[in-house]
């Protein structure tokens, strides 16, 4: 046993609180990345319980980029929540969260059921009913976003909202890894990349994600959709500030802190 409950309630209380906490890992060092799955798996049964639903599932980590911004070198998957869909145009409240950052990342929004082992980045294309492009919010609740990897799955990877754009395409008429994205912030370019940032194509991302799911006897399931990682280095959501990622192909998705 390795304080699953107690960390449990101390990531709820952060989220509750809008206030950041030290590392899980500061307390109990011993504290493995199955243990951290186990604390994200002990949150989300709590959020079910209280009538929240999952709509999806995100990976985290799956960049370059995303790495050495967060010194962490391994992807990761976490949930999403209902709760979590923010409506694309609307303001966001940037005091509802503990220092939002955002990131850009291709979407998949699935229309068959898939479960490894064995899955592949082919496969995923074949079950996918469309792509699209989408805004990350994320949120950690460990303080200047400091984490080691068990902490930040715990964290459910730091998930807390998503925006989505709008344009919607089959994958298989595209080359997903060769599509370009460009990150703005109040109209001055911060960040260029491609989708093959994601693990040299954001499909095996999703891949990866569905033989994780398959080997602890869970799977992506149909309608869901899947953030399939940050392309770029997170950008901070301040008061005021517009943060519009355009990608070639699929359009653009802004979010406006308020
Ligand atoms: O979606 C993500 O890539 C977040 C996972 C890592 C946590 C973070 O950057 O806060
Ligand atoms: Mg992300």
């Amino acid at each position: 046993m390795k304080h699953i409950h107690a960390c449990a309630d101390t990531i709820e209380r952060a989220v509750g609180d809008r206030t950041a906490i030290g590392r899980l890992t500061a307390d109990f060092p011993d504290l493995t990345l199955d243990d951290g799955y186990a604390i994200q798996d002990e949150v989300a049964r709590r959020r079910l319980a209280r009538g929240e639903r999952i709509i999806g599932a995100k990976l985290g980590l799956t960049s370059r980029a995303k790495q050495v911004q967060m010194s962490v070198a391994q992807p990761m998957y976490g949930r999403l929540f209902s709760e979590g869909v923010h409506p694309a145009n609307e303001p966001f409240v940037v005091s509802s969260l503990i220092h939002p950052r955002v990131e850009p990342e291709i979407v998949f929004v699935m229309k068959d059921r898939l479960a490894g082992p064995g899955v592949t980045a082919g496969d995923v294309i074949a079950a996918t009913k469309y792509v699209c492009c989408g805004l990350e919010i994320i949120d950690s609740r460990y303080s200047d976003f400091s984490f080691t990897a068990a902490d930040v799955v715990a964290d459910n990877t730091s998930e807390a909202k998503i925006v989505m754009g709008s344009v919607m395409l089959d994958p298989a008429g595209i080359d997903l890894g060769l599509i370009g994205l460009l990150l703005e912030v109040d109209g001055e370019q911060v960040a260029t990349a491609a989708g093959a940032a994601t693990m040299g194509h954001p499909a095996e991302a999703v891949a990866l994600l569905a033989n994780w799911l398959g080997s602890r006897g869970s799977a992506i399931e149909p309608g869901w959709c899947i953030y399939s990682g940050g392309l770029t280095a997170a950008v901070p959501l301040n008061v005021g500030s517009h943060i519009t990622a355009t990608f070639g192909h699929l359009g653009s998705v802004t979010v406006r802190g308020v």
